[in-house]
């Protein structure tokens, strides 16, 4: 009877989260995507593990890693890391000053995220670009994340309606056929979506795992490719699949 009302519940739970959606995302935001020579040389960062279009949080427990590239030189800013609770969930900023010119990447390993709903760990190992002070260079290098999307197109200075394109990479290869998700950072919930596939939008890569997006808004735009680790962790006991994410954090602009 017991092992009934389990089941019975399951079910439930699974006819329930089929109207949600489950399109997680890392993501890492800046408060500025271009540090100009004028500009306010202080850029604040935001960490968090969520459901960027419906404004769902997610916990977010301490980062394993959290760093930035520059000039394929990296610097480890996990002390920087602060806590900030929102809506109840754990978040992450840090403050960083820029010294340097050239593209600054942002990246962040989180630690493992278990997700009871689907029996597996999640991670998403996301970055961002900024460039600073003039120089554009090293938006296209690579960090060396276990799954990583690779920027063919330069990650700022875009237009609305501008294209996207990467590459997906596992292990440092590109991944054919790779499924992308993308969705929109709706931080006031000023978009409504019409129905349920507007809220994530799904594209594969190509043979040579490129893909290809066109940014119908100005605002933030989350890029996750998904793909299962050759890796198991433990929990209780037991060994569970991990899904790992290359997310990338873009921003257009309205053009005016
Ligand atoms: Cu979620």
């Amino acid at each position: 009877m017991r092992i009934f009302l389990v089941q019975a519940a399951a079910v439930l739970l699974a006819l329930l989260s089929a109207s949600v959606s489950w399109a997680h995302f890392g993501v890492i935001i800046p408060s500025d995507d271009i540090v100009s020579k004028g500009d306010d040389k202080n850029i604040h960062l935001r960490l968090m593990f969520i459901h960027p279009f419906e404004g769902q949080y997610m916990e977010m427990a301490r980062p394993k890693a959290f760093g930035v590239m520059i000039n394929g030189r990296k610097q480890d800013l996990l002390p920087a890391l602060k806590k900030k609770t929102v809506k109840g969930f754990s978040t992450w900023e840090a403050d960083y000053r820029v010294k340097s010119p050239g593209d600054h990447v942002f990246y962040v390993e989180p630690a493992p995220y278990w997700e009871p709903a689907e029996e597996t760990f999640i991670i998403h190992y996301s970055k961002v670009v900024v460039d600073a002070l003039g120089m554009e260079t090293g938006w296209d290098a690579e960090v060396g994340l276990k799954t990583e999307i690779v920027p063919l197109t330069r990650p700022y200075g875009l237009w609305a309606g501008n294209v996207f394109q990467g590459i997906v990479k596992v292990d440092g290869r590109p991944v054919p056929y790779a499924e992308v998700e993308v969705e929109y950072f709706n931080e006031d919930g000023k978009i409504k979506p019409p129905a349920e596939p507007y809220v994530t939008q799904v594209v594969k890569a190509d043979a040579d795992g490129v893909f290809t997006y066109a940014m119908p808004a100005a605002g933030w735009w989350g890029f996750a490719a998904l793909n299962t680790a050759d890796f198991r962790l433990k929990r209780k006991g037991r060994e569970y699949p991990v899904e790992i994410g290359a997310v990338i954090w873009v921003r257009t602009r309205e053009m005016r």
